[in-house]
């Protein structure tokens, strides 16, 4: 949804509630039961997410922010004529912003399309991309898919796509693939990608990023239950359900789960939901892929980009690589 609709807004948040209501129904009921990721954002779960950005074990911001501080201005270098820039899932602009003011000069204004679920996320991020020289802010509450289609439509030259913060760790690597491909798809030769990813660290260092010791990001777990009360009428023990974080090492995952303490029923009536947890049974409620540097360059190849710059932090472990559609 383009910012400056007004109209569509309540036919959208009706429409969205009942997609909620219908993947909660669907992915409750699937063995393991699930969750999907995106459902985090709503205001609080933004919120709780900036405040994740900032705790001393959860990396990923910071090291990206100093890259894209450092090295923001070899990716405007390395795209001239540049006229837009594309952000999926920005989040509160930070990062974008960071980029945007590493560029020594600029010719020309610049259309920046923010694509995120968030609205309050994106009212945020407009605000902090407004004010960086030449950029123009277009937010479209949307998922990565409907939103880049939306910006695309108002494609004016070249084209980045960013794709920071290893956003790209929530997809399974069938479905980054997948989604990278369409990317691709999509954009025009000479366009690029911006790509920000996480990489395989210490198991201990992972996992005091996802069940750190002040509770942060439990909150932002078990906030997934308390958006269905609000917004589904969940009738939901919150205190029935505890975080874990784990590793699993097989699949390069950090994985988020809500477990159940004791025996949990989960019901929305408007829904049809009527669940019952065993004690110890788990709600799979993420996935965070972590990759070693080396696989991205192959993904980016394997989905039509031909990778062109690389520069990665060693002491936090973090990845950004840029890419050109050719
Ligand atoms: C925004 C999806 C990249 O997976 O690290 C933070 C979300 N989850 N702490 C991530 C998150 C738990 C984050 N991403």
């Amino acid at each position: 949804m383009d910012s400056r609709a007004t109209n569509p807004v309540v036919a959208l948040d009706h429409a969205s509630v009942e997609q909620f209501a219908a993947d909660v129904r669907y992915y409750l009921s699937l063995t393991p039961r699930q969750l999907p990721s995106r459902y985090f954002y709503d205001d609080l779960g933004s919120a709780l997410f900036e405040s994740i950005c900032r705790l001393p074990w959860y990396t990923i911001t910071r090291a990206e922010t100093r890259l894209l501080a450092v090295h923001g201005d070899s990716v405007f270098r390395r795209l001239p004529s540049l006229t837009q820039v594309i952000e999926l899932g920005p989040g509160n602009g930070e990062k974008l912003r960071t980029l945007l003011q590493a560029a020594s000069r600029r010719r020309g204004p610049i259309d920046v399309h923010l694509i995120d679920v968030s609205a309050s996320a994106l009212a945020i991020a407009a605000q902090n991309i407004g004010n960086v020289g030449d950029a123009r802010p277009i937010t479209h509450q949307a998922t990565y898919d409907s939103g880049l289609r939306q910006a695309l439509t108002q494609r004016t030259g070249r084209t980045l796509v960013a794709f920071l913060g290893s956003n790209i760790g929530n997809f399974d690597p069938p479905g980054a693939s997948a989604f990278l491909q369409n990317i691709r798809a999509s954009v025009k030769n000479g366009d690029a990608v911006l790509l920000g990813v996480d990489l395989v660290k210490p198991v201990d260092r992972l996992l005091a990023a996802y069940d750190d010791p002040l509770g942060v990001t439990a909150a932002f777990n078990r906030n997934l239950l308390v958006r269905m009360s609000r917004e589904l009428g969940a009738s939901i023990d919150l205190d029935g359900f505890s975080h874990r974080a784990v590793w699993n090492a097989e699949q390069a995952r950090v994985e988020m789960h809500l477990v159940a303490r004791t025996a949990q029923t989960i019901q929305i009536l408007r829904a049809h939901v009527d669940e019952r947890l065993q004690p110890g049974e788990t709600i799979w409620t993420e996935s965070s892929y972590k990759y070693v540097s080396e696989q991205i360059d192959d993904l980016l190849e394997a989905c039509g980009f031909n990778p062109t710059a690389q520069w990665i932090d060693r002491d936090d472990g973090f990845a950004l690589t840029m890419a050109e559609a050719s």
